[in-house]
């Protein structure tokens, strides 16, 4: 092999126990090994990340699906570096090894060396090259009118591309599409024999047929005399045994990862297109975080911790979950309210979880009934041993007291209040010293009959009030039913700057006549009389105050 040119090692990633060092060792142990191995196929640097972490051993960089993510046809269209580019992408997301489908080489045997000397430089360990004419068309186009190459022309390609490698361990393919031409069983064989005495350190032989046979019969005349790879596609049926039985070296699931998201991208563009809102979709699609694991966000924030200065987070969150909820009877004897399971889970649990989906990991949490039972990891925690004879306020006073050093911005919630984790973004997002949720649905409180906190603002949920400045006017059950606009959802936002302002007006109502008993909305009807602007954000239901056995029931629901 020659060694003409000078190249940049890619960098191999890490070997698991037990396996070559190199990416491109690990590809040449695929071929190797007398298992039957398999291949899939990726698109992208996302792509070739999901199929690594569904425990894949090894990428196709499919021609068909790197052509198709970019909007056009397998024929060429996009170029050699176009290709070249997104297989180094692919390369970088990934710590397995690549093949890349090099359709017919791009080219000579010229352009087939400058693609070796290229792929091996961006981290890819294979290519598969098939004796077609440039520029392609896919196999299952108008199969039996293709043209195929020269024979010698195409060994002499593939001397060229082993030639112009410079790792031992980097793969060349001959791809046989003798069969896709109609030509038969003689000409692939005769094909393949040419193209192994060339060099190649393996045959792909392809078949658009819908049942095996043809591939069947070429491997049994083939031998074992080099490892052979297949692409079942249209002969999917075949069960896998068939093909481990036949001794077939590297199985191809060429485009199904492409497929897969072709038919989730339709639905969810359908949907929202239809439905002019996202709320049909959000909770069947990946939620953005699953977006930020797959581009690595976390290896990112270990970074950021050792190259930035160190940054304040902007909110951390008091859930007040001291009372018993005697209202839920025989569940709450051995813990409090907020620790009832809900699709097994403590709802505690739920809320945190929100919390922390919005990127808000400091929360505390009072506890006072049964504190004991209220155990659960990573929480700062508050006890009010009087939470027989306080209110909430109080709870609240007292964890604002052990904190009393922090100076980030504050979200109150109750321990017993499910609520979606947008209604929290919108109020997190808000400029304002002081924003509440608050729900409009709230006849249907009424109508169960249980207590509410109504609430009276600046302007009814119209379409105006999306963009104005809503504020609260008054809270309490007292408000007259033709001045209720909604009801207050049990979620408080306090900005960073007005958090000396609160703390002091929840200690002054604490330590005032009938204080120990007083309520947040006792704090709200102060703020709003104290001329503090309190922001209103308006939200329709997906929000859940766990107030009866039946509301447990309805929270098994809650997503
Ligand atoms: C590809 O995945 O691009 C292939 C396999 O070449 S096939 O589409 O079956 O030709
Ligand atoms: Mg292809």
């Amino acid at each position: 092999m020659s060694q003409t040119t000078s190249v940049r090692k890619p960098v191999d990633p890490p070997a698991g126990p037990g396996q070559p060092s190199t990416r491109h060792g690990q590809f040449r142990a695929l071929l190797r090994s007398d298992q039957v191995e398999f291949l899939i196929e990726a698109h992208n640097g996302l792509s070739a990340k999901i199929g690594e972490e569904a425990g894949f051993k090894g990428l196709w960089a499919s021609g068909l699906c790197l052509s198709a993510q970019y909007g056009v046809r397998d024929n060429n269209e996009a170029s050699w570096t176009q290709v070249l580019e997104m297989v180094e992408f692919m390369a970088d997301a990934t710590s397995i090894p690549i093949m890349l489908d090099g359709d017919t080489g791009y080219g000579n045997f010229n352009n087939m060396q400058r693609l070796v000397r290229k792929l091996e430089q961006r981290g890819v360990s294979a290519v598969c090259i098939e004796d077609k004419l440039f520029p392609k068309t896919n196999s299952f186009i108008g199969g039996h009118r293709q043209q195929l190459a020269d024979i010698d022309e195409f060994a002499g390609k593939i001397k060229a591309g082993k030639d112009a490698q410079h790792d031992d361990d980097f793969v060349v393919v001959a791809r046989v599409e003798a069969l896709i031409a109609g030509w038969g069983l003689g000409e692939a064989l005769k094909r393949a024999e040419a193209y192994y005495s060339a060099g190649a350190d393996a045959i792909l032989i392809h078949s658009a047929a819908t049942v095996a046979d043809e591939i069947l019969e070429f491997k049994r005349e083939w031998g074992d005399r080099s490892p052979v790879v297949i692409v079942p596609t249209k002969y999917y049926r075949t069960p896998t045994e068939v093909f481990r039985d036949h001794g077939f070296s590297i199985v191809v699931w060429a485009n199904h990862i492409l497929r897969a998201s072709v038919t989730a991208m339709q639905e969810a563009a359908a949907t929202i297109a239809r439905e002019q809102n996202l709320l049909e979709v959000e909770e069947r699609i990946a939620p953005v975080r699953e977006v930020f694991r797959l581009q690595g966000a976390s290896d990112l924030e270990i970074a950021e911790r050792l190259y930035l200065p160190e940054q304040s987070v902007d909110l951390r969150a008091i859930v007040l979950a001291a009372s018993r909820g005697v209202e839920l009877g025989e569940l709450t004897a051995d813990k409090p309210k907020a620790m009832v399971k809900v699709r097994g889970e403590p709802l505690l649990s739920h809320i945190v979880a929100t919390y922390q989906a919005r990127g808000i990991s400091d929360v505390t949490v009072v506890r006072g009934y049964r504190k004991e039972a209220v155990a659960l990891p990573e929480l700062t925690y508050v006890d009010n041993d009087d939470y027989a004879t306080t209110g909430e306020l109080y709870s609240l006073h007292l964890a604002l007291q052990a904190s009393s050093e922090s100076d980030e911005g504050i979200l109150v919630s109750y321990g017993d209040v499910l609520f979606r984790k947008y209604v929290l973004e919108a109020l997190a997002e808000t400029d304002s010293d002081f924003a509440i949720a608050v729900d409009t649905n709230w006849m249907e409180s009424v109508n169960r009959a249980r207590e509410a906190d109504y609430v009276s603002c600046s302007m009814p949920n119209t379409r105006n009030a999306f963009y104005s400045e809503v504020l609260l006017e008054g809270i309490g059950d007292e408000l007259a039913e033709d001045r209720i606009h909604g009801e207050w959802m049990g979620i408080l936002k306090v900005a960073k700057e007005a958090v000396p302002r609160f703390r002091e007006m929840v200690a002054d109502i604490c330590s005032g006549p009938d204080g120990q008993a007083a309520t947040i909305p006792t704090l709200l009807d102060r703020l709003v009389r104290c001329g503090e602007k309190v922001r209103v954000l308006y939200n329709t239901g997906h929000w859940l105050d766990v107030d009866s056995l039946d509301d447990i029931l309805a929270a098994g629901d809650f997503e």
